[in-house]
C-alpha cells in the first residue's frame, strides 16, 4: 500500500502523464480498494476506507489534482474515469454497510421473545402451618418450648412410660447415634425436660413445635417431619378442658364449620387416651372422597390425660394434666389439599410450588 501511495505522488508522475497511465493508477487503486474492502469487518473499517479513498484528503482527490497535467482533449475522459471510480467506491461501501447492519440484527437478541416470568417468593407450607398453629395456641395462653433434636433414650422413651422392652418402641425405633443417643421420634421429650426444669411450678401450659425423625418414607410418611405437642399441668385438669382446647384449635385452624370428635385410643404416656378426628373437607357427602375415603372424618391428632407414670418419672405428685400431639405435615396437607407428603420435601419442590401456590 505504501508503494501505491508513493507511485501516486507528483514526484514520480513526471511530465509524461497521460490517460493510460491514469487508467493504470485507477485500476491499481481499485484492486487495492477491493482487497481492503474484503477484509473490512465493522463500521469503523468502512469509514476509514471511505476517507482513505474518496475523502477530502483521500487518494482519489490526489488523482483529481493531476487532471490539469493531462492534455485538454483527454481531460473529460480522465474526469469520467475518476468519477466512475468514486461512484464504484461509494456503491461498494454502501453495500457493505447495509450487509453489516443486517448481520448485526441477526446476531442481536430476539426482542420479540416473551420475557421469563418471575415468581414471588413465599413461605414453605410447613412454615405457614407451624406459624398458624403456634399463633392459635399462644392466644389460649400456651408458651412455646423447644429442645434438642438429638435426644437421650430416657427423655424420648423411658420417661414417657415406654420402657426398653415396650412394643411402642418397635413402631418408632429410629436413627441411633453412636453414643447411644437418638434422633427424637416426637417432641414429647421437650415437655419432659420442661417439667424437670420447672420443678412443679404450676401451671405448665406449653406447646413444643419441632422437627422429629422416624424410619418411614411413603406417600404419607417422611423420615423428617414436624410435630406440635401440647401439655397442660395444674392441680386440677379435666378431660373436658382438653376437649375444649382442641375443639377451639381445630375450628380456628380449619374453619368454624369444622366438627371435632374424639375416639377412645391408646398411648403409653396418656390414660385415658383419645384420637381426634375432624369432619372432612368433602362435608361427609361423598362416598368416594379420596381424602376421608368416604368416612366423612379425618384423623388429625392424638391426646389424653398424662399417665401417672410420666408424672412419677419427673417427680410430680398431686397434679393432673392433659397432653396432645399432632403432625404438622398432615395438617398442612389437609388444609392445602396436598396428596403426597413427598411433594413437600422432594427435589421437585420448586416445580410443585409453582403449580400450587
Ligand atoms: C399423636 C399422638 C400424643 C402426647 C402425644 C404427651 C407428652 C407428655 C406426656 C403425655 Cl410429656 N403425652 N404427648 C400425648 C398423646 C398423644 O401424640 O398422634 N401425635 C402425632
Amino acid at each position: 500500500m505504501q508503494s501505491l501511495i508513493g507511485s501516486l505522488s507528483f514526484k514520480t508522475m513526471g511530465n509524461d502523464f497521460d490517460i493510460s497511465s491514469l487508467e493504470n493508477k485507477v485500476k491499481r487503486l481499485k484492486d487495492e480498494f477491493d482487497s481492503e474492502l474484503s477484509s473490512a469487518k465493522e463500521e469503523q473499517d468502512i469509514s476509514r476506507i471511505k476517507s482513505k479513498y474518496i475523502g477530502k484528503k483521500g487518494l482519489l482527490q490526489d488523482l483529481f489534482k493531476l487532471i490539469p497535467q493531462i492534455p485538454e482533449s483527454e481531460r473529460k475522459l480522465a474526469g469520467k474515469i475518476l468519477n466512475d471510480f468514486k461512484q464504484y467506491v461509494e456503491e461498494k461501501l454502501e453495500d457493505l454497510k447495509s450487509a453489516l447492519e443486517r448481520k448485526q440484527v441477526e446476531f442481536s437478541e430476539d426482542i420479540t421473545l416473551p420475557g421469563r416470568r418471575s415468581f414471588s417468593a413465599n413461605l414453605h407450607p410447613i412454615t405457614v402451618a407451624l406459624r398458624e398453629i403456634t399463633e392459635i395456641f399462644e392466644k389460649m395462653g400456651f408458651e412455646v418450648e423447644s429442645g434438642p433434636e438429638m435426644e437421650e433414650d430416657w427423655y424420648n422413651f423411658t420417661a414417657l412410660n415406654i420402657p426398653p422392652d415396650h412394643p411402642a418402641r418397635d413402631m418408632q425405633d429410629t436413627f441411633y447415634l453412636e453414643d447411644g443417643r437418638l434422633l427424637r421420634t416426637h417432641t414429647s421429650p421437650v415437655q419432659i425436660r420442661a417439667m424437670e426444669k420447672r420443678k412443679g411450678v404450676l401451671p405448665i401450659k406449653i406447646i413444643a413445635p419441632g422437627r422429629v425423625f422416624r424410619r418411614d418414607w411413603d406417600a404419607t410418611h417422611s423420615p423428617v417431619f414436624h410435630q406440635v405437642e401440647g401439655l397442660f399441668v395444674d392441680k386440677k385438669v379435666k378431660m373436658s378442658d382438653l376437649f375444649g382446647v382442641l375443639e377451639f384449635f381445630f375450628k380456628k385452624f380449619f374453619g368454624e364449620g369444622t366438627r371435632v370428635r374424639f375416639r377412645p385410643s391408646y398411648f403409653p404416656f396418656t390414660e385415658p387416651s383419645a384420637e381426634v378426628d375432624i369432619s372432612c373437607v368433602c362435608g361427609g357427602k361423598s362416598k368416594d372422597c379420596k381424602v376421608c375415603k368416604g368416612s366423612g372424618f379425618l384423623e388429625v391428632a392424638g391426646c389424653g390425660m398424662v399417665h401417672p407414670e410420666v408424672f412419677r418419672s419427673v417427680g410430680y405428685e398431686g397434679v393432673q394434666g392433659f397432653a396432645f400431639g399432632m403432625g404438622v405435615e398432615r395438617l398442612a396437607m389437609i388444609k392445602f389439599g396436598i396428596s403426597d407428603i413427598r411433594l413437600l420435601f422432594g427435589e421437585n419442590y420448586i416445580a410443585f410450588k409453582k403449580t400450587f401456590f
